[in-house]
């Protein structure tokens, strides 16, 4: 259905204040040798979708060929109909028989500083001899096997070794809670649980062992317990359900056919939390999946046989199972896992280990990147970073200023940066530059990957051609979610009813200037309504990060008579910057210089912290409960409860 064009930026739509006006283009360098060198696979591509993604599924290994790249029946998309894959083939077996066979697929440094390096082949073998393990546990295709485990190679194995006999695996974040990993086995129903005596976080063991324990009282579908020695932390071991991984291990096959997966047939499941209640269990097939994450890794990251890379993501997120596990391993990449902190022994130690390891393609998150800058330039300016050759973020909007430190002190100025924006629900990257053909502009993820279709949307469904809207993909992509895992009603009304059955809603606020660039503007619900504007939170953060003297901002708004909302911003300075009542009036006129008067902040605190995920994303709504003077709604999924309550305390005393 062809889209009207609206005219004028509605009332209901997102007005854009800021204006970022830098544009940096790759050097020759880079742009010679670079895998895509020519903007004609963006046309050809949206010519004949399908056809861009079959040519791109042909290079996996299929085990049997598909009949039909895609059946559409909204809001559900079937992907290489009819074909048969494994995923752990596509990242072992595919490589045994090339020079990949003995390269590093793993370059795994502990916190404490140990090192592991893991061949291809030895991952093969780890992976086979697991597989043979959890079958001996029982596991049986389409079973649930749930991982809580620290960043050790045993996860990736774990994850690989579900794969390859057809089991779905569900990572849970280690730093969850026991309650959360309680409800997430109880809503998979899984039969084993995958564990470690422990983990470590800036020196400190973090007991697993016994957060699994606490869960283990009320799941009543594990069966079996199979715990890594990671620390010798002292564990205790239930008698008939707990066994340690490397007693399994001993003497076990290092052959296991792989089990031919249904291109349908499910991966895994990824909890995600909504913005309210039960978290919601995205589950991934297998078929289409692989050749999304496989693709953009290859093309977005510029991927080359010679490259080290690493992706900062733990594995429990989906940038860890898309960009550390499935795309790199079945591009044949020597992937860099490191366990721990960033600033663990000190502030140097993420350019400390891209030194040590010279790595070539480096992958990390805005909140990082503004942590670094607060740190300040002289840890990176310790270390030899010009193995460096391109540059990732991802995760929340990145502010301009973050962007330009992040090229000049981290990329050394020749770095390209790819700004990625997609979700745990998309599998794989959707708005991203091409790195050796893209313009990029500071701050916004550019365009769609060849062969993804989104605009910006009004309330109404009508395309926004210059201005600010609601984000929308307009067509299937092959690594979108399958469903919601046992709720397929949730599916449909949470991502495809904003509009029509066939529009994809990711629930983000978004912008597009007249060159075509989309602008992402933060999650919908974030949005700030000022006067009968509304504007993204990210662009009143976005002048509050370009003083001099912040680091962080989240502007959140509050109920206020005259102006529907007042504006609060909760500021973090960087190191040695003194806070005083002149510093409170200079950033609110700063606002009013970048963006104008209507979105001058009514509070303005200063804060050690801002409260955020576990991931890193900031919790807005749990600060505006705060301006509001509410009680807290939801904190489980908060990294530090601490933080919010200090802050709460904090807003009440000024
Ligand atoms: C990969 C991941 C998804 C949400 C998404 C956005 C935000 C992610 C960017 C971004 C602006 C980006 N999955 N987001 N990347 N916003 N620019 N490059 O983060 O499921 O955990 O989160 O994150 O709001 O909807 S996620």
């Amino acid at each position: 259905m062809p889209r009207k064009t609206s005219k004028s930026t509605s009332q209901s739509s997102i007005d854009v204040l800021l204006r970022e006006e830098r544009i940096f283009r790759p050097n020759a360098a880079f742009r010679r040798q670079a895998s895509v060198k020519d903007a004609s696979i963006y046309g050809k591509a949206a010519r004949d979708p399908e056809a861009f993604w079959a040519s791109c599924a042909r290079d996996l290994v299929w085990l049997r060929p598909w009949k039909k790249v895609l059946v559409w029946r909204p809001p559900h998309a079937r992907w290489f109909v009819g074909g048969k894959l494994n995923a752990s083939v596509n990242c072992l077996d595919r490589h045994l028989g090339t020079a990949v066979r003995n390269k590093a697929a793993i370059l795994w440094e502990g916190e404490p500083g140990e090192e592991r390096t893991l061949t291809y082949a030895q991952l093969f073998r780890e992976t086979c001899r697991f597989a043979n393990v959890l079958k001996d546990l029982g596991v049986r295709k389409g079973d649930r096997v749930t991982l809580y485990m620290p960043l050790v190679p045993e996860l990736a194995i774990a994850m690989l070794a579900c794969a390859r006999i057809g089991a779905a695996h569900s990572v849970v974040f280690g730093g969850f809670s026991a309650e959360s990993l309680k409800e997430r086995i109880n809503d998979a129903k899984a039969t084993v649980l995958v564990t470690a005596d422990g983990g470590f976080r800036r020196g400190v063991e973090v007991p697993l062992k016994k957060f699994a324990d606490e869960a283990l009282r009320g799941t009543p579908s594990i069966r079996h317990v199979v715990v890594v020695r990671r620390g010798n932390f002292p564990v205790q071991m239930t008698e008939g359900r707990d066994r340690f991984w490397h007693d399994l291990m001993r003497d076990r096959s290092a052959e296991c056919p792989p089990e031919p997966m249904d291109s349908e047939d499910m991966l895994y499941i990824l909890y995600t939390s909504g913005t309210t209640g039960k978290p919601k269990g995205i589950v991934h097939a297998t078929g289409g999946y692989m050749v999304g994450v496989h693709t953009t890794t290859r093309l977005v990251f510029d991927l080359k046989p010679e490259d080290v890379y690493w992706c900062t993501a733990d594995i429990g997120w989906v940038t860890g199972h898309s960009y550390v596990v499935y795309g790199p391993l079945s591009n044949g990449a020597t992937v860099l896992m490191y366990e721990g902190a960033p600033d663990w022994p000190d502030r140097g130690r993420f350019w400390q280990i891209c030194d040590k390891y010279r790595v070539t393609i480096f992958y990390t998150a805005p909140t990082a990147i503004r942590s670094f800058m607060r740190w300040g330039i002289e840890w990176p300016e310790k270390h030899d970073l010009t193995s460096l050759r391109l540059l990732g973020t991802v995760g929340e909007p990145i502010n301009p200023e973050a962007w330009v430190w992040y090229r000049n002190f981290v990329g050394g100025g020749r770095c390209p940066i790819v700004d990625t924006w997609w979700q745990t629900e998309t599998g794989m990257i959707m708005i991203t530059p091409l790195p050796g053909i893209t313009a990029t502009k500071p701050g916004s993820a550019t365009h769609p990957f060849p062969g993804v279709s989104a605009e910006v949307l009004d309330e109404k469904g009508r395309v926004v051609k210059d201005g600010g809207g609601y984000l929308a993909i307009t067509r299937p992509w092959p690594a979108m979610l399958q469903t919601i895992y046992g709720d397929p009603e949730r599916y449909a009304t949470q991502y495809w009813s904003k509009w029509d059955a066939k529009t994809y809603f990711p629930g983000d606020g978004a912008r597009r200037d007249r060159q075509g660039y989309f602008w992402l503007l933060g999650r919908v619900d974030d949005v700030l309504n000022v006067a009968g504007h509304r504007i993204g939170t990210m662009e009143v953060e976005s002048a509050l990060v370009d003083h001099p003297s912040v680091a962080e901002a989240a502007v959140v708004g509050k109920a206020h008579d005259l102006k529907g909302q007042a504006l609060a911003a909760f500021v973090t300075l960087k190191e040695g910057i003194v806070t005083n009542g002149d510093l409170v009036d200079e950033l609110k006129s700063h606002v009013v210089r970048k963006i104008g008067a209507l979105a001058r902040p009514d509070d303005i605190v200063f804060t050690a912290e801002l409260p955020k995920t576990r991931s890193g994303k900031i919790m807005r709504r749990l600060l505006k409960d705060i301006a509001e003077g509410r009680a807290l709604g939801d904190t489980t999924t908060l990294a530090d409860p601490a933080v919010i309550q200090a802050l709460k305390q904090r807003y009440q005393e000024d």
